[in-house]
């Protein structure tokens, strides 16, 4: 379903006045209004396919009714929370879960959603019905050539995929790794799983990344053969320049200091993706901002620090995606949500005062550099970001309209109660 354009001006209409109030307040306050304004604009954070459905866990599964039953529908859904906000402009697909029967016509219709295809995502940790051998023990790290072959041809598809549909990048998550000690000689594992990524890394088109996806745990749990970033940055760096690690907030051990990660892999020229969620335990995937989010605003200004100290666009030069599940909210409010926080967290680390920060830091002065950077924090950006919204096109309030016009109502009946989409 689409929104229709006049109520979306309607709603802007009915709350303007609340939100100049607000808009005119933080101009006199901040400095570079036009100028932040437009990299908010410009800033875009892809929506990955599997999102769209409610989530589970081991434990069970309770959809919510009217999620998408195929690619055409999960289209239709990240282009309504991109009208609504006009900044979810991109959809990351997962193969096999999300093969476009007709790429040409996938193709047109996302771009009649403003949205392009981010990163492909290949799928080595689910044995698929009619697949000759079985993953359990691995993929790219097998002990057997033919699994590993099987691997490799499983991630050249999903290349061509990608290239069908525009795309220009490959993610790699593995779930490869060990359960219990001595079940791995880690070595073997790294080399294989090396030898792997390079075959794949050969069938990369000349303007393709891949992104190899790190993750402490799980399924695994006792060694992961991509664990941290330094396992990650060994595989890039060996690679090639096309190679880069993907940071997904979930997938460190706790307290890990990530904001420091993010500021040295960007220093390296290898940070290419970046997948946000927040957590409380492990890989929680819950919305983005929910838990900690003074956290994911000191990863922004490492995030902006880090670009702009190598002159990178802070659009297209990192693959930005949520990477959530959602097991008790609407999908799509939840991904609203995650977007808004997202955007919030942008804005407050476009506010910090680099040139005092430096200063502060130079001087050894820890009281007045954690002061910059509380006092960006402690800012409230909201009418800031919905005036970015505005501008471009979206709704004051994206969530409050998706409730009044009774989104996932509408396609309850469009599509049924008992849909479910394919995801994690
Ligand atoms: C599993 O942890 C995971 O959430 C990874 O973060 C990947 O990005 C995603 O699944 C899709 O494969
Ligand atoms: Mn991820
Ligand atoms: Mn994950």
């Amino acid at each position: 379903m689409r929104i229709e354009k006049y109520r979306i001006e309607e709603h802007n209409q009915a709350g303007m006045a609340a939100q100049q109030r607000a808009f005119e307040y933080l101009s006199g306050e901040i400095k570079n209004v036009p100028e932040i304004l437009q990299q908010l604009i410009a800033f875009q954070v892809g929506i990955p396919s599997w999102a769209l459905g409610t989530g589970g866990t081991r434990f069970g599964r309770f959809p919510g009714g009217g999620e998408p039953r195929n690619l055409e529908e999960k289209i239709e859904d990240i282009g309504l929370i991109h009208q609504l906000n006009q900044s979810s402009g991109a959809i990351s697909l997962h193969i096999p879960w999300d093969i476009p029967s007709n790429p040409a016509h996938i193709k047109a219709m996302a771009a009649q959603h403003g949205l392009r295809f981010d990163a492909m995502n290949s799928n080595t940790f689910q044995d698929q019905p009619g697949q000759k051998w079985s993953y359990k023990f691995g993929s790219l790290q097998h002990v057997n050539k033919d699994i590993r072959k099987q691997a490799i041809e499983h991630n050249i598809e999903v290349i061509r995929h990608g290239i069908e549909l525009g795309s220009d990048a490959l993610t790699v998550w593995l779930s490869d790794g060990s359960c219990f000690p001595g079940q791995l000689n880690f070595r073997h594992a790294f080399q294989n799983t090396l030898e792997g990524l390079q075959e794949i890394y050969a069938a990369l088109p000349d303007h393709w990344k891949i992104f190899v996806e790190y993750k402490a745990a799980e399924p695994n749990f006792y060694s992961t053969t991509v664990g941290d970033w330094g396992q990650s940055l060994l595989y890039a760096n060996k690679l090639g320049p096309k190679a880069y690690t993907l940071v997904d907030l979930g997938h460190h051990l706790p307290n890990a200091n990530i904001e420091q990660i993010v500021a040295l892999l960007l220093m390296e020229g290898k940070l290419g993706g970046f997948h946000f969620n927040d957590s409380k335990y492990g890989d929680d995937d819950l919305t983005v901002g929910s838990i900690k989010p003074y956290q994911l605003f000191l990863i922004f200004n490492e995030l902006v620090e880090g670009m702009d100290a190598r002159g990178m666009n802070h659009t297209t030069d990192l693959g930005w995606m949520i990477d959530a599940s959602h097991n008790v909210k609407d999908p799509l409010e939840d991904l609203l949500q995650s977007v808004e926080a997202i955007m919030i967290t942008y804005a407050q680390a476009l506010l910090v005062d680099r040139k005092k920060l430096l200063a502060a830091q130079q001087n050894n002065d820890v009281v007045t550099a954690q002061e910059i950077l509380q006092q960006a924090f402690r800012t409230d950006v909201r009418s800031l970001v919905a005036a970015a919204r505005i501008q471009a096109g979206g709704a004051l309030n994206p969530l409050a309209l998706y409730r009044a016009e009774k989104v996932r109502e509408h396609l309850i009946r469009e599509r049924g109660a008992k849909t479910m989409a394919t995801g994690l």
